[in-house]
């Protein structure tokens, strides 16, 4: 057994550190040249829970990109914000899976591709979700938590500040001191929580990291106990549909959260939007030039 392990295991490493090897002598990007050959045809992605990775597997269809040789890679936020780091030190060649509200877009020089066949949605809204039950369990959070609205700017106040190494629960602590009259448009008219405890569940992705760590701070205010749990997309539906969880502030629709809003839609009650304009999509480095549209990574 464990034999068999490491036969399998010690050739994957051997991959691996082939590929990092090459990555890092990639030059810088060629616009004379074909694209795909200059990044081994990989869109760099996140994790595989995420929707944009969804939409992306869509997006290898549409186009058709898989046809043509391109893939996705499954990594993490934080490996690909670091990987599309090392491509613009080197004005390397770059395709990333990216969405805004999100300090990548204020740090480096990335832009949108056009996406002509709208595989990933035109206007994204970040969505309140939560278990049926709490409107009639608990109406004062339920209150809260669906008179809970930013913009993009807000939310990436919060952001740049965990970017720079602040703490999250810091980070929000600092914005809802700076920001009393927009915390007043939330809490209007809520109770008293009087120690009613409340969890909250979400998927650490930045965005959603500076959403949870405000809001909850905003209800304990209030004297609810909030509890926040990160966890992958799947299970954090599934914990809002069941009521294991009783809320998130997580759900991008229609679009990139949209599998699994329609997989638990009966079990769970939507308290509305709390920011509009958001939006999600493949991106790549403005030196990039020639290349604007998702059709593009085919074409050029
Ligand atoms: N995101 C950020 C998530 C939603 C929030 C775009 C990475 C996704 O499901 O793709």
């Amino acid at each position: 057994m464990k034999r068999k392990h490491l036969m399998m295991i010690v050739p994957v490493m051997l991959v691996t550190l082939i590929l990092t090897a090459c990555q890092s002598v990639t030059a810088p990007y060629n616009p004379k040249e074909k694209l795909g050959p200059q990044i081994n045809y990989t869109i760099t992605g996140i994790d595989a829970g995420a929707g944009i990775m969804a939409s992306t597997q869509k997006a290898l269809t549409e186009y058709p990109l898989a046809k043509n040789k391109w893939q996705l890679q499954t990594s993490s936020t934080a490996a690909m914000t670091s990987t599309l780091d090392k491509a613009i030190k080197y004005k390397q060649p770059i395709v990333i899976t990216g969405w805004q509200p999100h300090w990548m877009f204020k740090k480096y020089p990335i832009k949108f591709l056009k996406d002509p066949k709208n595989v990933y949605g035109k206007a994204e809204q970040i969505h309140t979700i939560t278990n049926k039950n709490l409107k009639k369990k608990d109406p004062g959070a339920y209150k809260l938590l669906s008179q809970f609205h930013w913009t993009p700017s807000e939310m990436s106040d919060v952001m740049l500040q965990t970017n720079a190494g602040v703490d999250p629960a810091q980070a929000a602590k600092n914005w809802i001191k700076k920001n009393p009259k927009r915390v007043a448009e939330w809490t209007k008219g809520v109770p008293k929580g009087n120690g009613k405890t409340l969890k909250m569940t979400y998927v650490a992705w930045d965005s959603e990291i500076a959403s949870t760590n405000v809001i909850s701070q905003v209800l304990d205010s209030m004297g609810y106990k909030t509890t926040i749990q990160a966890m992958e997309a799947q299970p954090m539906w599934l914990s809002v549909a069941k009521g294991s969880a009783d809320a998130t502030v997580s759900a991008w629709l229609p679009t990139t959260s949209g599998i699994y809003y329609k997989q638990y839609k009966n079990q769970i009650d939507d308290a509305g939007v709390n920011l509009n304009g958001a939006r999600v999509g493949l991106a790549v480095p403005k030196y990039m030039k020639n290349i604007n549209s998702i059709d593009d990574l085919v074409n050029k």
